[in-house]
């Protein structure tokens, strides 16, 4: 099952590392889904089942299909696809008990889930799905396309919920109600927003389980921040996670450039996937390239003159959040762009000498506010690294990608598969063998042209 027809792409000098790379996603696979990781997170995480699928697909067409089919199942009947599918297992907080989003009307009836979402990465995993199948040919290339066929409404509904929703006066940039959603939880983009949200009394009290598997609780967020997260987790529930009551109620509401940046390229790579397969109408594809132009022109209408770099927008307060964060290059992952490219490169980000590999940090590493060890105050996430190279890639970037994955294998070749990287001593941290990090290593090691 995991390696079909010698499909798998892997150069002789890494087959230590690309087996050890599959063998992280079988070991956390539960059946239908993979889980993020094997203790920390035993469930399936949205935009983790993603990129868990772009490396899955190295290994098997219809295991890769599986993983998706299994998250669109949990999609709510309003298009968001939610950033949690619960599994069986336990051991995690929040788990659905504390969401109780079974009491919200567009949430599916058979399957547990959260009640937020998180950035829109998927149509790159099905793009990948289908140039894998193309690959491998025959039955692989026909249950990739017929997976298209088939899922290309859903998909179109989950972007179409993310530029209504999450963008209701249509500036382009999507809008989140939880650092959760934004996929990078406790970046210094939302200091400022989270500050202003302060639990109420009654939140109901926790026992955080995060903090009992990692090496040392520095490594995730503070029981301050947690405190919040849960606050407005509670707000949610309380309108039962109703799209127009929760804008009034919820006490963070940020628009948010990276997840905007990715809602642009993921629309693009839809509306290219439904003409090429006859999937959805002109008038689908039409609107997806609408969706990309829009949310391309949000990404850029919020570039700092003075620093160059995209800001995040807090809605509530109306002010621009200044922070030197990798989303900062939001719109160098929607496009081509000169000036953001030199900045990336720069002794201010991957050019910055103490780096242990020239790889894009969370936060800038002349920002004397980096945590070189903090989640996502600091440390290098080889995702963040992928979705970096896999848009120069796209943009005929040659050369940039290859930095980037050759940077990124050298990172990886202890064979850790870590959530995330110490910057400047290449450590990993966080959770060991964390399945999108080990699938994004199996992409890198399957593309050609490597140097
Ligand atoms: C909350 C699973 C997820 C990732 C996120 C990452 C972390 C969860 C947590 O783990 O978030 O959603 O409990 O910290 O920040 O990006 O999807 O890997």
């Amino acid at each position: 099952m995991w390696r079909e027809g010698g499909a798998v792409l892997v150069p002789v000098s890494d087959v230590g590392l690309g087996d050890r790379a599959a063998e992280v996603l079988r070991r956390n696979d539960l059946g239908s889904m993979t889980a993020a990781a094997p203790r920390l997170y035993p469930h399936m995480w949205s935009w983790d089942s993603a990129l868990i699928a772009v490396g899955l697909a190295q290994l098997s067409v219809p295991r890769a299909v599986t993983e998706l089919r299994t998250l669109l199942r949990a999609q709510w009947s309003t298009g968001m696809i939610p950033h949690i599918v619960f599994s069986e297992g336990d051991g995690y907080f929040p788990g659905p008990e504390r969401w109780g989003t079974q009491a919200a009307a567009a949430a599916p009836g058979s399957v547990r889930t959260s009640g937020i979402c998180q950035p829109p990465v998927h149509a790159v995993a099905v793009r990948r799905i289908v140039d894998a199948g193309r690959r491998a040919g025959g039955a692989a290339r026909e249950e990739a396309e017929a997976f298209v066929r088939d899922t290309f409404g859903a998909w179109l509904a989950w972007h179409r919920w993310l530029a209504t929703a999450r963008d209701p006066d249509r500036r382009g940039l999507v809008e989140i109600y939880h650092g959760w959603e934004s996929g990078m939880d406790n970046s210094p983009r939302w200091d400022r927003p989270y500050a202003a949200v302060v639990p109420g009394a009654e939140l109901p009290s926790f026992v955080r389980t995060d903090v009992d598997h990692v090496g040392d609780a520095g490594e995730r967020p503070t029981d301050a921040e947690y405190g919040r997260y849960l606050w407005l987790v509670e707000q949610l529930r309380r309108v039962d996670y109703d799209d127009d009551a929760a804008r009034d109620v919820v006490g963070f509401r940020v628009a948010d450039v990276f997840t905007s940046a990715i809602l642009a390229v993921a629309s693009d790579e839809l509306a290219v996937l439904g003409e090429e397969l006859g999937a959805g109408t002109a008038g689908d594809v039409a609107e997806l390239r609408e969706l990309a132009a829009r949310f391309r022109a949000g990404v850029l209408s919020t570039v700092s003159p003075s620093t160059g770099l995209a800001r995040d927008l807090d809605r509530r307060s109306g002010e621009w959040i200044e922070t030197e964060t990798v989303a900062g290059f939001a719109p160098l992952l929607c496009g081509p762009d000169e000036r953001q490219r030199e900045l990336f490169w720069g002794e201010r980000w991957c050019g910055h000498p103490a780096l242990a590999h020239p790889l894009p940090p969370t936060v800038s590493p002349s920002d004397p506010g980096l945590q070189p060890r903090a989640y996502w105050r600091g440390p290098v996430w080889p995702i963040v690294s992928w979705l970096f190279g896999w848009a120069f890639e796209r943009q005929g970037d040659h050369d940039g990608a290859g930095r980037l994955r050759e940077a990124s294998l050298r990172q990886l070749a202890a064979g850790d598969f870590g959530e995330y990287y110490e910057p400047f001593t290449g450590e990993p941290l966080g959770s060991l063998h964390q399945s999108w990090t080990a699938a994004v290593t199996l992409d890198w090691l399957a593309q050609p042209g490597r140097r």
